[in-house]
């Protein structure tokens, strides 16, 4: 039988296999999905986020711990984003350029989709000209810019200018989130928002779109 513990060890070990096999059998012991993700599968990640910033851990068993957990978000995914369907909104969400964190952007767009928006997930390494062009194209009402690294927020406000630049500033939202960003780091650049965690920004979403 698998417990919450054994599967956040199994994602700091980056053991994919495993983990998913924890997940499947969590799932079958009837566990919650959103509680597996958030008692096991991100406290794994949050030790190696410990022991990384230590230097007890390095890129390699890093990344393994994330494909890991990516292997597990996708096994939750349908089930989570199954409980509702109707679209209420459309976001176009993104890691911004000289970023590659996907882990915590895609669990946002998997909550949001699972809160009846739209969601249109761009990737990692995103240029502003992309969002720019991704803005005129699908129209969305939230453009939702995620950064992990403190080198690669800048770029959350020189997209933000380039929106005013462009005259879309008025046409969409501006949400950003990831670790260092903050409700004031928001405000100075001059976004809409901000969320510290998935679970705010389905509710900064949800507050947008009401
Ligand atoms: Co990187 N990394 N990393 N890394 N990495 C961090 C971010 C770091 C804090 C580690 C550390 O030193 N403690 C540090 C950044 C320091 C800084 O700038 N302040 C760091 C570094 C330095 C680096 C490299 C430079 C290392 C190197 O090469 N020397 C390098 C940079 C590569 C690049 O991007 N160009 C690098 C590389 C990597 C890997 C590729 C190995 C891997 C990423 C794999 C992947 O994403 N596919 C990786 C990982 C996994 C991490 C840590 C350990 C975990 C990140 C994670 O997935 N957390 C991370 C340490 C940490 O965060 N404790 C670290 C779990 C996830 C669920 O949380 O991403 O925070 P998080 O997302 C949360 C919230 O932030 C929020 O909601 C999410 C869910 O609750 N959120 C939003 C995120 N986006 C949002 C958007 C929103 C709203 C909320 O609205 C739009």
């Amino acid at each position: 039988m698998a417990n919450y513990a054994d599967l956040a060890q199994s994602v700091i070990t980056g053991q994919k296999d495993q983990v998913r096999d924890q997940v499947n059998s969590l799932l079958a012991e009837g566990k919650n999905p959103l509680e597996i993700v958030n008692q096991g599968l991100i406290e794994g990640m949050n030790v190696v986020g410990v022991r990384f910033k230590a230097g007890d851990m390095y890129v390699p068993e890093v990344l393994m711990s994330a494909k890991s957990m990516s292997g597990g978000l996708e096994i939750v995914k349908p089930l989570i984003a199954a409980a509702e369907q109707k679209s209420k909104g459309k976001i176009v969400l993104g890691t911004v350029k000289g970023d590659l964190h996907d882990i915590g952007k895609n669990l946002v767009g998997m909550l949001i989709e699972s809160g009846g928006l739209e969601v249109i997930n761009m990737g990692v390494d995103v240029s502003a000209d992309d969002f720019i062009d991704a803005v005129i194209e699908h129209k969305p009402d939230i453009l939702a810019l995620s950064a992990l690294l403190t080198t690669t927020m800048p770029a959350m406000r020189d997209i933000i200018e380039y929106l005013e630049d462009e005259g879309l500033r008025d046409q969409v939202k501006v949400i950003i989130g990831g670790a260092p960003v903050s409700r004031e780091y928001a405000e100075t650049i001059g976004a809409d928002g901000y969320a510290p965690d998935a679970g705010s920004a389905v509710e900064l979403c949800k507050k947008i779109m009401s």
